[in-house]
């Protein structure tokens, strides 16, 4: 039996000796190395953070101390040794364990997570509760270099920093955000990394100040703090967190137990917020990983002996692909425009962009905020920025896109991969939200293509609009090949396809939900009926000269969107139907507005009724509940 087999919890994990600890940490690497390759997930970041997860667990007291991991992402050693380690099989499945951090999934997730950038600042609330209720655990979040691109872990550690709160922040720094990290923090990082000497040297006068305390009192340490000041202002670029209030220790191997272990446990005996620099490797300890960072970030099903995909890529480009491909070509055409992405080369295509137009790009961080603003203050000077966000992560820069870019009239286009349904990534990740969101926003276009043809021209018509722009595709491949960039002209602003006649029923259809739209009408028209169907590719100006044609022959308007219903598209047509045409039905078919956990999208598709067959189903109802009799 393998040392992980024994470990049921961390009270286990704890009956180890020292020594067997590295024994454990092969074990586990071996295990994730496994399971990964059948579910596919986050296998890098997760690799990198095994000796640091055993570190935790060994020298803390989870879950009554609490640790918090940033995104969640890397914790997969952490539920293997929270009592995870036999339904790891099942992680990113229907019903099974979440690819992030879940409260309902175990009481070692102290914080939900999968958005970058929390840990810091639900950790100051969790360290506050424990003051306020006079309790004395500890509370440690564990944050990666890429998530401080984000400004969200700087309110939170501008916070907690003077608090004098007892509160520990590791940072995890593998020199990594999923792409290579970016911008000043990583500088400072680096630069740390890079004076290992000076490090040295501070690290043995803050032992010098703590025995001087322990043996001489104040005075003796005052001046001897005096001297660790001097030190560290000479030498340390870890001044950084120590001017933010935290005392700096660090950087240490993030892959050497006894190091790990002897510093937090000398930490811990602290007192105040302090932060402890740890370095690791993203995919340590599995060659491929180690190899190509940025692809073994996270990815799909593959195979441990030779690192191949499981199931090579074959039919038409995903979407993403199909994106980054128009941008390149299109900017082959016109050179007004620039893209944006907030550290998801990668993950948009916009890294396509990126190799082709490298002086037209821009990677700014996590820091979605960020991204919208920078965003607009380039379109103040007449440089069009395509902001390329994933519907979920925009959610965090709403703000950012009503005030500084609809209140301004400012034409930033943003493409909003992931909308909709997300299959194994799961409910943090979900694209669902981003229709009701940007139907609210004053003069801003929403827009929503039926393949990859369509977003071609979509961007075409983007590009040529003067005002806020936005489009939204799935995580999914595209319908089919896309015609030639430079064979696609814009679409018409504002207008609709009319794609099959009918009467008494209209299909009005969004983005993904016009193919299953045509064969929803292929089946009820079997029934003897005649549905139209319609591609409503934009949401917003509505069509209004086909609204009103489709009225005078239908009575119904059947909506589908591939997102949340509740005030979708179909409640907006319907509100501004309501002055114009009271007599007008609308039928709103998308997701309910609960939580939604992780499946194959197909699955997920098909449970919300998003197909052929489940749209078909739905108006046949109507028909026979006799909604649909001509008038
Ligand atoms: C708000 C937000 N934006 C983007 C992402 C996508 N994302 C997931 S992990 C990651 C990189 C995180 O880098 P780091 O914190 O250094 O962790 P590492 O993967 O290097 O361990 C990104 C950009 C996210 N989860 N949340």
């Amino acid at each position: 039996m393998s040392l992980l087999e024994g470990i049921q919890s961390p009270e286990d994990l704890k009956r180890l000796r020292r020594d067997q600890l590295p024994e454990l940490a092969q074990d586990v690497r071996d295990r994730l190395i496994q399971c990964v390759s059948v579910t596919g997930g986050h296998i890098g970041a997760s690799l990198g953070c095994v000796e640091l997860a055993i570190a935790l667990l060994y020298q803390f007291d989870s879950p009554t101390d609490k640790v918090l991991w940033d995104v969640g992402h890397q914790a997969y050693a952490w539920k293997l040794l929270t009592g995870r380690n036999d339904a790891f099989p099942t992680l990113r499945t229907k019903g099974g364990i979440s690819g992030f951090l879940k409260r309902s999934e175990s009481p070692h997730d102290q914080f939900g997570a999968g958005h970058a950038g929390t840990a810091m600042s639900a950790a100051f609330g969790m360290a506050t509760a424990r003051d306020l209720k006079g309790e004395r655990h500890k509370v440690v979040a564990v944050v990666g270099d890429g998530s401080l691109t984000c400004g969200l872990s700087y309110e939170g550690m501008n916070n907690a920093g003077h608090s004098d709160r007892d509160i520990i922040l590791i940072v995890n720094d593998n020199g990594m955000s999923i792409s290579p990290n970016v911008g000043a923090i990583s500088k400072l990082l680096g630069s740390i990394v890079a004076n290992p000497a000076a490090n040295r040297l501070r690290e043995h006068v803050k032992h010098f100040t703590l025995k001087m305390g322990n043996v001489f009192g104040h005075g003796v340490v005052d001046f001897a703090k005096k001297l660790e000041e001097s030190v560290k202002n000479l030498f340390s670029p870890g001044m950084f967190f120590e001017e933010m209030g935290f005392r700096y220790f660090g950087p240490i191997d993030g892959h050497n137990l006894d190091k790990l272990l002897d510093t937090l446990a000398f930490v811990q005996t602290m007192d105040g917020p302090r932060v402890i620099h740890v370095l690791t490797q993203k995919g340590k300890g599995f060659k491929f990983a180690e190899a190509n960072q940025e692809k073994w970030h996270g990815l799909a099903a593959y195979d441990p002996e030779t690192g191949e995909a499981r199931k090579p890529a074959s039919g038409p480009p995903t979407w993403t692909q199909v994106f980054g491909d128009a941008l390149t070509g299109l900017a082959a055409e016109r050179g007004d425009f620039v893209v944006v992405t907030a550290a998801m080369p990668s993950g948009t295509g916009t890294s396509i962009f990126e190799q082709a137009w490298p002086g037209r790009f821009f990677d700014i961080g996590i820091a979605e905020g960020h991204a919208v603003t920078f965003a607009g203050g380039l379109a103040t000077q007449g440089i069009r920025p395509i902001v390329a966000i994933y519907s979920t992560f925009l959610q965090r820069a709403y703000d950012n896109v009503i005030h500084d870019v609809a209140v301004q009239r400012l034409p930033v286009i943003f493409a909003m991969d992931r909308a909709g349904l997300v299959g194994e990534d799961g409910q943090t990740h979900m694209g669902l939200y981003d229709i009701p969101y940007m139907l609210a926003v004053p003069g801003m276009t929403v827009t929503a293509p039926k393949d990859g043809t369509e977003l071609i021209g979509l961007l075409r018509t983007a590009l040529d609009h003067d005002g806020p722009f936005c489009t939204r595709y799935p995580r999914d491949k595209a319908p089919a090949v896309p015609a030639p960039v430079a064979d696609v002209p814009a679409v018409p602003y504002g207008s609709w396809e009319l794609l099959r006649e009918g009467r008494d029923v209209a299909i009005l259809a969004v983005g993904t939900m016009v193919q299953p739209a045509l064969d929803a009408a292929a089946r009820v028209a079997a029934e003897g009926w005649e549905p139209a169907v319609v591609n409503c590719r934009f949401l917003k100006p509505v069509d209004a000269a086909m609204l009103e044609e489709l009225l005078g022959r239908c009575r119904v308007l059947v909506t589908v969107e591939e997102g949340v219903v509740t005030n979708g598209f179909g409640a907006f047509l319907a509100g501004q139907l309501q002055a114009t045409h009271p007599e007008a039905r609308v039928v709103p078919i998308g997701i309910p507005d609960i939580l939604h956990d992780q499946a194959p999208r197909a699955d997920q598709l098909a449970m919300f009724g998003l197909t052929g067959e489940g749209i078909s189903r739905r108006v046949m109802a109507l028909h026979r509940e006799g909604s649909l009799q001509p008038r």
